[in-house]
């Protein structure tokens, strides 16, 4: 053994020895306990960032902890390499975007093996590979003969920046969650698959998630926005038309004194389309649909609308309303049309108020008499109904039950639920995609590219040009024949939306090589669901819902026998510098590669993980890591200084011939065994990480002891190898081998604890008041002096003499005696 801590040869080494050995391969082992660890796949943008090495070392030291436990552990990394930044690097330097992507995946997977991540590499993927893709293709034609994948000529969110339309769950505050470019709103025939369709099985599946951070689960549960109401027709005045509203809030009817329209809505465009159209409301509608979407539907932007002219009919009334437009009113939600009940939501109120239109109470709280004469504010609470006709008297949920039986019985409305959900708009009018497998025909309009004839090949490309769909402008992939009628048609230029390609890769590390299918039946059945799945929280109503959308098809294509593809998710918290996030913008980038260099893989590793809870902000520091590659140094010399003394199979001397020093060494380590075990099932590597430093500590004091024991000592550093192994393998490694064991310690067994040992020892105390035994009391072996005399002075027996007295001296001898003196 060397005396110095060569981290750079070690970890070298033993990076080798476990890529020629295939270490960290492993198949379907049938009886073993399987375990499932994933990690978000990484976007190829050349480097390793820490919030990714944040995120692998985490899982890695669960991973390896896990198959320490002798679990079948499938540990898989791979890449989410479709995507913008290639095509964007192609438009700006000109390099072909597959070169520029599989160069960085070549860059990045050498980062993860310096860090010593034990994945299995056979199992990689990269989505851009038509290996990968082609099964993107495949499950959108299933998909499409189901009617899952449809397209729809409409409005969709476009961001000029990244010239392409973007799907609903990416546009974050009204900005593009890629480049923050204000999203605009543009007419489009896209397609789209029906997540919607899964609402209420999406919703309902989160009560099920236990093992999900509760607040990934309320973001779903938001964002779905399950809405139980109902859908009402008012009879228009002098037409067949009528307009259905939906509402919430049904029991309040009787109280909408108006109708309001969203500006989008198909009657306004027909009434603005005939002659004498008021001016005043071609403008308003004019300005409200070029209003930024994010303005419009902040609840703090002043509320502008105008009168149409035209009134409806109340059904259950038959009062006359009046019939509005304004920009609160949105096109995508519900009808796109509302009653207005000004006296019991605040946002009617507010219009009401401002247009002078009238505010009628029907709702008073339970018990309250008489009627407010004129609110101040809404009164959103459900309650008591007045002035209902013959509903007046019930309660809210009575009279929403009895109106929506009774619109239900003469046909001018249904009790219905509506989801905030939108169907997942998936076209990208951009180059670095999946092709999505579809071809216009003249005659038979879209029909699907035949199974047999997939991949549909993404053609090379060299530069990439700004401003319209790339693969317009390529006349050999555009041009094609009609599968279905031979005739000449053109292909689809559209590529999908990458989140495609990551809402099952999980299921393709399972059977990853696989060129007859997506994967068999049998590796998904041996290893999902997924049981630990950990990423950024940023992806809680993306990614995630994709995943769960895409896995419940699966399920209705009979592919999987599964309703919930991830167990237990961890969302890590974010690397910061100087109080903002490690960004290359902010120039407050910590390279890992230069921390690897100056202090190791194992120093980074045992840093990242032991300076913050892991769902918590890990702020960035230097000294951390040296202090950490200091811990290693201590580990690797006290090891040396002994190691000639050791051999693995010593018998241990028997317990009761141990010194006061080694049974507490000895009750440490078990005790430090049993806190990183329940750390590590926590999923708490931070203070795993520093019971070790403490252990290390009491094994330091013991050894540096004269007369400290070899075969005390072989026992201690075994089991602590073992237990760092997960959060720092290099140095363990050599230190396993150093102290004689022929296999790896990756493959070594998890330590087991012994109770009886990690318990602490009592001491008996005896207690003495001026001078006189009075009491005796129990204390753990490792009590302070202040600790005695707490324990002295809390003793009731104790408590009885110095009642009423002034205690004037306390003197403790350690570990045996507290000596009370009072007086009076
Ligand atoms: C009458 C009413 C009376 C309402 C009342 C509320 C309170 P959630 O819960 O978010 O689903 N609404 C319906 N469609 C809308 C649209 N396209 N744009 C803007 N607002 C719309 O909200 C449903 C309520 O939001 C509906 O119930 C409707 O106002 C409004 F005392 O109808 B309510
Ligand atoms: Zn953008």
């Amino acid at each position: 053994m060397k005396e110095r801590y060569d981290f750079q040869a070690i970890e070298r080494k033993w990076q080798q020895d476990w890529e020629r050995n295939e270490i960290y391969g492993v198949s379907e082992v049938p009886g073993a306990r399987k375990h499932y660890v994933l990690e978000m796949l990484p976007y190829p943008s050349g480097a390793l960032h820490m919030g990714h090495i944040r995120n692998y070392s985490l899982g890695d030291s669960v991973a390896r902890y896990q198959r320490m436990r002798g679990r079948n552990v499938l540990h898989p990394l791979g890449w989410d390499a479709f995507g913008l930044p290639a095509e964007n690097a192609a438009i700006q330097h000109g390099v072909p975007p597959e070169k520029w992507t599989l160069e960085n995946i070549s860059k990045m997977k050498d980062q993860c093996k310096r860090m010593g991540f034990s994945y299995d590499w056979a199992r990689e993927i990269a989505t851009c590979l038509p290996e990968y893709y082609r099964w993107n293709q495949w499950f959108f034609i299933q998909m499409h003969r189901r009617g899952l994948a449809y397209s729809k000529k409409g409005p969709v969110n476009w961001c000029e920046r990244c010239q392409t339309v973007l799907a609903n769950e990416q546009v974050v505050n009204g900005l593009c969650w890629r480049c923050d470019t204000p999203v605009m709103q543009k007419d489009l025939a896209q397609w789209y698959l029906a997540i919607t369709r899964y609402a209420e099985e999406l919703l309902q599946g989160l009560d099920g998630l236990t093992q999900w951070p509760e607040k990934v689960r309320t973001m779903q549960r938001n964002w779905i926005g399950k809405s139980v109401g109902a859908k009402v027709r008012f009879p228009l005045e002098e037409s067949d038309a009528g307009i259905e509203v939906f509402t919430t809030r049904l029991d309040t009817i009787f109280g909408a004194t108006f109708l309001v329209l969203a500006p989008e809505h198909p009657l306004i465009a027909d009434w603005l389309g005939q002659a004498g159209a008021p001016e005043e409301l071609t403008l308003m509608v004019e300005q409200a649909r070029s209003q930024d979407r994010r303005i419009r539907t902040d609840e703090a932007t002043e509320k502008v609308g105008a009168f149409t002219g035209r009134f409806a009919q109340n059904p259950f009334s038959g009062e006359r309303v009046p019939v509005w437009t304004a920009n609160f009113v949105l096109m995508e939600y519900g009808t796109g049309a509302i009653m207005a009940v000004p006296a019991h939501d605040h946002r009617d109120f507010e219009f009401s108020h401002k247009y002078q239109l009238p505010v009628r109470t029907v709702i008073v709280s339970n018990g309250e008499q008489g009627l407010p004469d004129r609110p101040t504010e809404a009164m959103t609470e459900p309650g008591v109904l007045v002035d209902s006709g013959l509903y007046s008297g019930m309660t809210s949920q009575q009279a929403q039950q009895a109106m929506g039986e009774l619109a239900e019985r003469e046909g001018f409305g249904a009790r219905t639920v509506t989801y905030r959900l939108r169907d997942w708009g998936i076209s990208r009018q951009r180059y670095w995609g999946t092709p999505i497998p579809i071809i216009h025909c003249p005659q038979c309009g879209a029909v699907p590219v035949p199974e047999e004839e997939l991949p549909v090949l993404l053609p090379k490309m060299e530069g990439v040009q700004m401003g319209g769909s790339p693969l317009q402008k390529v006349p050999e992939f555009v041009q094609a024949d009609c599968p279905r009628c031979g005739a000449p048609a053109r292909r689809e230029t559209d590529t999908m939306d990458t989140f495609v390609d990551s809402s099952w890769y999980f299921f393709r590390y399972a059977d990853p090589r696989n060129d007859s299918r997506p994967y068999g039946p049998e590796p998904v059945k041996y290893w999902m669901p997924v049981d630990l799945y950990i990423g950024g929280v940023e992806h809680a109503v993306l990614h995630l819902i994709y995943m769960r959308f895409f896995s419940k098809v699966m399920r209705d294509l009979e592919l999987v026998d599964l309703e919930e593809p991830v167990k237990r998710l961890f969302t890590q918290g974010m690397v910061i510098k100087d109080g903002a996030k490690m960004s290359k913008s902010l120039g407050n980038v910590v390279s890992p590669d230069e921390i690897v260099r100056e202090f190791g893989a194992d120093s980074l590793r045992l840093f990242i993980q032991f300076c913050a809870p892991p769902d918590g902000e890990l702020e960035w520091n230097d000294k951390g890591v040296e202090g950490c590659s200091r811990f290693l140094k201590r580990l690797w010399r006290v090891v040396f200084q002994f190691h000639q003394g050791l051999r693995p199979a010593q018998d241990f001397p028997h317990f009761d011939q141990l010194s006061d020093a080694e049974r507490k060494v000895l009750r440490k380590l078990h005790q430090t065994i049993q806190k990183v075990t329940a750390d590590l099932e926590r999923f708490h590597q931070n203070t795993a990480v520093a019971a070790l430093m403490e252990l290390l500590n009491a094994v330091t004091e013991y050894a540096d002891q004269d007369g400290a024991r070899p075969e005390v000592l072989s026992q201690m550093f075994d089991p602590m190898v073992r237990l760092l192994a997960p959060f720092t393998p290099h140095i363990c490694e050599e230190l396993w081998r150093e102290l004689g064991h022929e296999g790896s310690v990756v493959n070594a067994a998890w330590p087991a604890y012994d109770p009886q040992l990690a318990r602490e020892e009592e001491i008996e105390i005896v207690v003495q008041i001026n001078g006189r035994v009075r009491a005796r009391v129990g204390a753990p072996a490792e009590v302070t002096l202040e600790g005695m005399k707490e324990l002295a002075l809390a003793d009731p027996r104790v408590q009885d003499f110095v009642q009423g007295k002034d205690v004037r001296k306390v003197i403790a001898v350690p570990g045996k005696l507290v000596n009370i003196v009072i007086s009076g």
